[in-house]
């Protein structure tokens, strides 16, 4: 069995709340639309966050409809499975589930309960995949430990499953041993769970959620190799479709896999993928920019020179820069339409005043990505020292985890929802 692995693709996403990614994501979906034309594998496995947001609007919806039927026309034996993430609604990507099943597209939004495994069996339908070639047990994001629900999927495909073909399982999930740069922004907040939790039985566990490719278990450099050989049992991120910011100055690259059969080794080979856009921090000389004026000077030069994609500033913080700064900036990227994008938050280096070591303080840009309060609470915990962190962070889990089984209950009740957020709301990736 042949699989292209991809995940967090973040459709509609909007950076810095200005620019929008449509055409940096026509750019990948041209290069995944040629390693389907040319490696015709049996499926093509998305594991995750396939919208940024839970309810995307019509361009948005339109883009993916139209592209990945398009995908599949370059390989039509192609199976596609797609999995809902933690920024995905799990119904409202599963609503057209029935009519893409018409085309093997396999869409899976809603997790199982937990309680499900004392259910007769059966339930576990919905989350296989069945292909000449083998089998996916295709699980969306799920909060808490599901490991018996898992293993009752995978025990389900073993009973089958006499000829031995090989077993791909899908996750959307922080493993503990993950390497998470490019996500400093969450660390601390990112619920983990270790690879013990995900059961026995796949050969190949497709994971998304974390934006840096990577086999679980296996160093970083190994991302160098085109081609790797793992054994059966390997759980791989295969990481973000595109960057997000300028922590991640590793490649991004979409999995292909192939699996011989169950419980043999398996071979990894990462394909590079080609970004339209790249990310950079000005001044281009490493330095910081000593005055607001050379701020915009180092931004003009990186025009001048050709210079296009997103950047950051780096500032010193004893440098105050006019409440009109931002206007300024945007003045001198006016000429260049969208093609040179800036992100409001500044770099700050050297010492921070002392106001700002005794209190935290936020931008507003921040503030509004915070959208977890146990971050918020940790990142001003010094202002509160009566409070114990570990007793707010349990708390603010048990109260995430009684509204997640609240909301579950509806579900299995067959209530309508006015809206599903509940979980998803409170991880970033
Ligand atoms: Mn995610």
């Amino acid at each position: 069995m042949r699989i292209l692995h991809t995940a967090d693709l973040h459709l509609g996403q909007i950076l810095y709340q200005n620019y929008s990614r449509t055409d940096e994501h026509e750019h990948f979906f041209r290069q995944l639309e040629e390693w389907c034309r040319q490696y015709q594998p049996d499926a093509l496995v998305v594991s995750g966050d396939v919208f940024d947001i839970q309810q995307p609007g019509a361009a948005v919806k339109e883009f993916f409809t139209r592209t990945f039927v398009k995908l599949r026309d370059v390989c039509t034996d192609m199976h596609l499975v797609v999995t809902a993430g933690n920024h995905d609604s799990a119904t409202r990507l599963e609503a057209e589930a029935a009519l893409w099943k018409c085309i093997n597209a396999h869409i899976i939004g809603t997790a199982p309960s937990p309680t499900v495994v004392a259910a007769a069996d059966g339930w576990q339908e919905h989350y296989i995949v069945r292909m000449p070639a083998g089998y996916i047990a295709a699980f969306p994001y799920m909060t808490g430990n599901r490991r018996e629900v898992i293993q009752s999927v995978l025990d389900y495909i073993g009973r089958e499953n006499s000829n031995n073909k090989p077993v791909v399982m899908t996750g959307h999930l922080a493993l503990n041993s993950a390497d998470v740069t490019g996500h400093n922004f969450e660390i601390g907040k990112i619920a983990t769970q270790s690879i013990e939790d995900m059961g026995s039985g796949f050969d190949y566990l497709a994971l998304g959620h974390i934006h840096r490719p990577q086999t679980l278990g296996y160093s970083i450099e190994d991302e160098n190799q085109t081609t790797s050989s793992y054994p059966s049992g390997t759980a791989r991120y295969a990481g973000s479709a595109l960057h997000v910011s300028c922590d991640e100055k590793y490649p991004h690259t979409v999995s292909l896999v192939d699996l011989p059969a169950h419980g043999a080794d398996l071979t990894v080979t990462r394909l590079r993928i080609d970004e339209l856009r790249h990310f950079y921090e000005l001044p281009e000389n490493g330095k910081s920019a000593e005055s607001a004026e050379e701020a915009l000077q180092s931004i003009r030069t990186f025009a001048d020179k050709g210079g296009r994609g997103y950047f950051r500033l780096r500032i010193p913080y004893h440098v105050t820069l006019p409440a009109d700064f931002d206007q300024q900036v945007y003045q001198v990227l006016e000429a260049y339409k969208e093609e040179i994008r800036y992100n409001p938050k500044i770099l700050w280096t050297g010492t921070p005043p002392a106001t700002q070591t005794e209190t935290a303080i936020f931008e507003v840009a921040e503030l509004q990505e915070m959208n977890d309060p146990m971050l918020f609470i940790e990142k001003t915990a010094e202002q509160y020292p009566e409070f114990s962190l570990d007793e707010l962070r349990t708390a603010f889990e048990e109260v995430k985890e009684e509204i997640r089984r609240m909301d579950e209950e509806e579900v299995l009740k067959g209530h309508s929802k006015k809206n599903n957020t509940n979980e998803e709301v409170t991880e970033q990736p």
